[in-house]
């Protein structure tokens, strides 16, 4: 009975072939190559011992890759059900649909898979079988394949070419998965790629995977070409990234973040579109080198936050969403192009460095606070470039805008400094609200100033940067509010401010027409690089450049600062176009009598007023309120100067 089917299925066709398989099916197979094919299903045949027939010719033995052979007929393959083992040793390949519970690939053993389906499957309730690979798994040649079932590499697959479709299957990678050319494509059913171990893509072809991705403490090396991430979920725990010199490293679809996710990226890693996110618990990137480039789609922080501690750019001309919070511990880089904040919170604590394009409030409640450094840069300073914020901004570090122009709507500081290079504007909508920290600079304020509790000091005194000059002339373009504890500082080495580049003392220009100017507060007065005033300079420390203005109050506080200026006395004038600051008092010069040598002359002078006292005398150079012999040193140790 046996006999007589197999000689219908040999003969009659496909149709039997399932069902011959059906009832051959059962148990395991290993696979013994017999035939000099290695094809999985190929049938070969020899005359050996199957005698002779009736025209006396040999009976075939029939052969298979599976240890089997028969006389006149095919012995049977691996069907549902079967479990399929493949030995160290072993070189198999398949080129044909396939229908097993599970293959067994041992690590010595190289399976090279180029065409077909491969449906892993428990015939007896349909549920997923196993492909387990602890040797070399490779896909091969420009098929495209199909997949069912559960694939599980803890040895090393090999995607050389062709694409493979994800029927309902599930790819589990703990040991090394390379892909060099192809897909892998979520086509039929609920699909998946697991990787807990290391994905390398290599060859300069493209890759690209729609199958939804979950990697956990993985590693993703794009050592040449270009793996593109598309599928509509992933998840990223603990992953380590590298991307090579001229490689590329695209996401779309949809990424969730978690854990620390570094590398060093020398090529480019790339948020193309689609959505970038952290989990529940936050992510942080550390990514080096040309870090994560942020093109379009969106990047959510959630309520617990995305964290770049290493390089995140902004790229390209496009307009991104952000939302939920995103904390810059590292640098922070917009290089072009709109990012809308929709709901977002972005909190620099690291460099955020902002070149061209827009940060714009435009959905949910947005801010942007700077603990850190917010530079205004221009890529080319000799063509600046503009960059305009419009989400609320609030300064407790710096805000360095060192060439083009930086506008920002609501302008909030606290603490810091907001400091204008000289050719630079910092614009604001609203007044600027200055509450404590400094405005500094020689550039222009485009628009008010309310300074309830700040510190106006003109020039750049920043000991990192000693090439900054510490005198300034710092122009306002608007009104001018200051309140009972706002301070102008005002820094004195000359008398001469007709070089704008090099002026000899601070000043602030309220430039315009019309401007209204409240004064009150603290003026601060201090000297530089050893300078010490001659009683009647006069110094113009705030100026109008427009044909009127309307200036009202007066500074409560004048101080002098006593190490600087000792004994310094000035006095404030109040005119029409300036307020003035006029040297009532200098400290004492060796040369009492002012002829410009100190000669014996002075030191009469000193000998004859030796042992008065009181304020104001001539002859008390060291301002001590007493002519004595520390006076009459001065003149002696001077002798001789000037004339
Ligand atoms: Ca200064
Ligand atoms: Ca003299
Ligand atoms: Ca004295």
């Amino acid at each position: 009975m046996r006999r007589s089917i197999m000689k219908r299925f040999v003969w009659s066709g496909a149709t039997f072939v399932s069902l011959v398989s059906a009832l051959l099916a059962q148990g395991t197979w290993t696979w013994q190559q017999q035939c000099s094919n290695n094809e999985w299903s190929a049938i070969c045949y020899a005359d050996a011992g199957c005698g002779y027939d009736q025209n006396n010719n040999p009976v075939h033995r029939y052969f298979n890759n599976w240890g089997l052979s028969q006389c006149s007929v095919s012995p049977g393959l691996p069907g549902p059900g079967s479990i399929c083992i493949f030995p160290a040793g072993a070189n198999a390949f398949l080129n044909s649909n396939i229908n097993v519970l599970s293959i067994g690939i041992s690590n010595g053993a190289v399976f090279s898979w180029q065409d077909g389906s491969l449906t892993l499957r428990n015939p007896s309730d349909n549920s997923p079988g196993t492909l387990s690979n602890l040797g070399l798994l490779r896909m091969v040649n420009s098929f495209g394949r199909n997949l069912s079932g559960v694939l599980v590499n803890t040895g090393t697959l090999v995607h050389e070419d062709g694409s493979n479709y994800f029927n309902g299957a599930s790819l589990q990678n703990s040991g090394t998965a390379e892909v060099r050319l192809g897909g892998w494509y979520n086509n039929t059913g609920t699909n998946s790629l697991v990787n807990t171990g290391t994905l390398n893509k290599t060859t300069t072809s493209s890759f690209t995977i729609t199958v939804p991705m979950q990697q956990q403490n993985a590693t993703v090396n794009v050592q040449a070409g270009t793996l593109t991430l598309s599928a509509g979920s992933n998840t990223h725990q603990n992953v380590s990234w590298s991307v090579a010199s001229g490689a590329t490293l695209v996401l779309n679809g949809t990424h969730t973040f978690s854990g620390t996710h570094s590398g060093a990226i020398a090529g480019t890693l790339l948020q193309r579109t689609g959505t970038v996110q952290a989990g529940s618990n936050g992510a942080t990137f550390n990514f080096t080198n040309t870090g994560f480039q942020w093109q379009d789609g969106t990047l959510n922080g959630g309520s617990a936050g995305l964290t770049n501690a290493g390089l995140l750019r902004m790229v390209n001309s496009f307009g991104r969403n952000l939302s939920g919070v995103l904390v810059n511990t590292g640098t922070l880089v917009q290089e072009d192009g709109t990012t809308y904040f929709n709901g977002a919170s972005l909190q620099n604590s690291g460099t955020a460095e902002v070149r061209a394009g827009r940060w714009d409030n435009n959905t949910g409640t947005n801010s942007l606070v700077n603990t850190g450094t917010l530079n205004k840069v221009s890529p080319d300073p000799n063509n600046p470039t503009s960059f305009s914020i419009t989400v609320n901004t609030t300064n407790s570090g710096l805000i360095d805008v060192q060439n083009g122009a930086l506008s920002v709507s609501n302008l909030t500081q606290t603490a810091g400094e907001a400091r204008i290079r000289r050719g630079a504007t910092l614009s604001v909508s609203n007044p600027l609200a200055m509450q404590g920290g400094k405005l500094t600079g020689a550039g222009q304020l485009s628009g008010a100033l309310t300074n309830t509790a700040g510190t106006i000091a003109p020039g750049i005194d920043d000991p990192d940067q000693p090439d900054l000059n510490p005198l300034g002339i710092l122009t306002i373009s608007g009104n001018l509010t200051l309140g009972n504890d706002a301070v102008f500082e005002v820094e004195l080495a000359g008398t001469d401010n007709s070089d704008p580049a090099n002026p000899q003392y601070d000043r602030v220009v309220i430039s315009g027409f019309g401007r209204t100017v409240q004064v009150n507060g603290t003026l601060r007065v201090k000297a530089r690089d050893g300078y010490t005033p001659a009683t009647g300079d006069t110094f113009d420390i705030l100026v109008r450049s427009g044909s009127s203005w309307n200036r009202t109050g007066a500074f409560h506080t004048v101080e002098v600062d006593p190490d600087t200026l000792p004994c310094v006395q000035v006095e404030v004038r109040y005119l029409s176009d300036r307020v003035q600051l006029v040297v009532t008092r200098a400290p004492g010069s060796a040369d009492i009598n002012r002829d410009g040598c100190v000669d014996d002359a002075d030191l009469l002078a000193v000998l004859f007023a030796f042992g008065q006292t009181g304020s104001g005398l001539a002859e008390d150079i060291n301002c001590d309120e007493v002519v004595d012999d520390a006076d009459l040193l001065s003149v002696l140790f001077a002798f001789g100067s000037g004339c």
